[in-house]
């Protein structure tokens, strides 16, 4: 049996692989991998009313990985944010729900996402102005490994610290892969915790594709994070939950048959019985 989140991680994944079936292709692996997270923030950790979207004291958050679009939309519509068929429109012409976020078009989205880096500073720019507004409401980042060889990310890891952004708690989804290859190969950013910490963050780093375990590890950034940032790093799996797009090794964007996406579903599907 599975546990209640990791049960709305699979539908999750199957809402998502519905949409990449419409659309034939997309950002699979980061997706995927970041599934998870999503699972554990909207399932338990976040505070939001899906019939007031822009609700004041909601907790917010920047996908930064703007690609990664597809899973947030999935997940806000098993919450009701937007009809379930909605997702089959993804990245159609005229769409609510482009392949990168949009806040001025999708409803529980927080910030408009796709340049790398960017999304970064937005999130910090939005948890020192709740901090000013002296609101009880939290920023959730969520940023990719390759994401995180941009400067500005690192500007970023500067500014939190810097004016005391307790109300901001980052995710690294470290999924080891980028758009053309290993990060490791390519730019290395480890080790990624030891860097964080020394730019003052309070600093977890867990299995990033369980989200029973994120839960905790927010609970324990929000009991002991003090006057600093949080920055859990997610060590995840590119693909996680789908067997043969873990397997294929440059998984960033793919194509997806009608077929392949019923075979993902219907093995998605045997999970949750
Ligand atoms: C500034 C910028 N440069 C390049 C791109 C193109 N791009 C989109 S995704 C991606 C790879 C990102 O890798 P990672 O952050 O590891 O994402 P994930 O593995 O989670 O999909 C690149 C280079 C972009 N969106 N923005
Ligand atoms: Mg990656």
């Amino acid at each position: 049996m599975q546990s209640q989140l990791k049960k709305f991680a699979t539908e999750i994944r199957i809402a998502q692989m519905e949409e990449f079936k419409a659309r034939g292709f997309g950002h699979i692996g980061g997706a995927l991998s970041i599934t998870d997270c999503l699972a554990a923030l909207y399932g338990e950790i976040m505070k939001y009313d899906p019939k007031n979207p822009q609700w004041e004291d909601r907790d917010r958050l920047v996908m930064s990985k703007g690609h990664a679009g597809p899973a947030l939309y999935a997940t806000l519509a098993l919450k009701g944010y937007f009809p379930m068929e909605m997702l089959k429109t993804l990245n159609q012409n005229g769409t609510h729900l482009p392949s990168h976020c949009d806040k001025n078009l999708t409803p529980g989205i927080d910030m408009t996402t796709g340049s790398l880096g960017q999304g970064a500073s937005t999130a910090a720019g939005l948890a020192l102005g709740l901090k000013a507004q002296k609101k009880d409401a939290r920023v959730y980042l969520i940023l990719g490994d390759g994401e995180s060889q941009e400067g500005q990310v690192w500007e970023m890891a500067l500014f939190a610290p810097q004016h005391k952004l307790n109300n901001f708690i980052a995710f690294l989804d470290n999924n080891k892969r980028q758009l053309d290859g290993y990060t490791a190969d390519i730019c290395n950013i480890e080790p990624i915790d030891e860097k964080f910490k020394a730019f003052g963050w309070y600093t977890l780093r867990i299995d990033g594709n369980d989200p029973d375990k994120i839960v905790e590890a927010v609970n324990d950034a929000k009991a002991n994070q003090g006057d600093k940032p949080a920055m859990i790093i997610l060590d995840t799996v590119k693909g996680a939950g789908v067997k043969a797009v873990e397997e294929t090794k440059l998984n960033h964007h793919l194509n997806v048959t009608a077929e392949d996406a019923d075979a993902y579903i219907a093995a998605l599907k045997a999970e949750l019985e």
